[in-house]
């Protein structure tokens, strides 16, 4: 199975992307862990971008606030789709990450989730790798069911 690439800014960007560990976790994916800025360490993500293919990845998940430039970049080195996730970093709560996220130039997409959105970036990436993974269509399925089931009962109890 193809892996996930998680690229954060920094590493105060940790504690929201555990949302995204943790839910690829629950869907086997293999995954790693990396802390490469589009900014302090370019070069390092000019690397990964460009050796991502060849290093088995088949999605890149990026994180980043502020000046949230770290998905573009690493979406102009590679063929990769790239998701990327604007984190909630500065006094404008995640507006300056998002909108530098996702105002990308026409020919370099990067898929923006929400703010902070880090469980459904790991969804994305499943959903991306199950094109070539029955199994993890049959596990998003059951996700689904699973989510279906719980909206059901909580309509359930206060219909009653
Ligand atoms: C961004 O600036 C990072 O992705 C992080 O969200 C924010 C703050 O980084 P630190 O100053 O905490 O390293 O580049």
């Amino acid at each position: 199975m193809k892996k996930v690439c998680i690229v954060m800014g920094s590493d105060s960007d940790l504690k929201v992307m555990e949302g995204c560990i943790n839910k690829l976790e629950s869907f086997g994916v293999p995954f790693d862990v990396r802390v490469i800025s589009a900014h302090r360490t370019p070069a390092a993500a000019e690397k990964l971008a460009k050796n991502a293919a060849a290093d088995g990845y088949g999605v890149i998940i990026a994180a980043a606030g502020k000046a949230a430039h770290l998905g573009g970049v690493l979406a102009a080195y590679t063929t990769l789709p790239v998701i990327g996730v604007p984190i909630k970093s500065s006094f404008m709560d995640g507006l300056d990450s998002l909108l530098s996220m996702v105002q990308m130039p026409s020919g370099i997409p990067v898929a923006t989730v929400a703010v902070n959105g880090a469980d459904n970036a790991a969804i994305l990436a499943v959903q991306m790798l199950a094109l070539g993974d029955p199994s993890l269509t049959e596990k998003l399925a059951q996700f689904k069911a699973d989510m279906q089931a719980k909206v059901e009962a909580k309509d359930a109890k206060v219909s009653a």
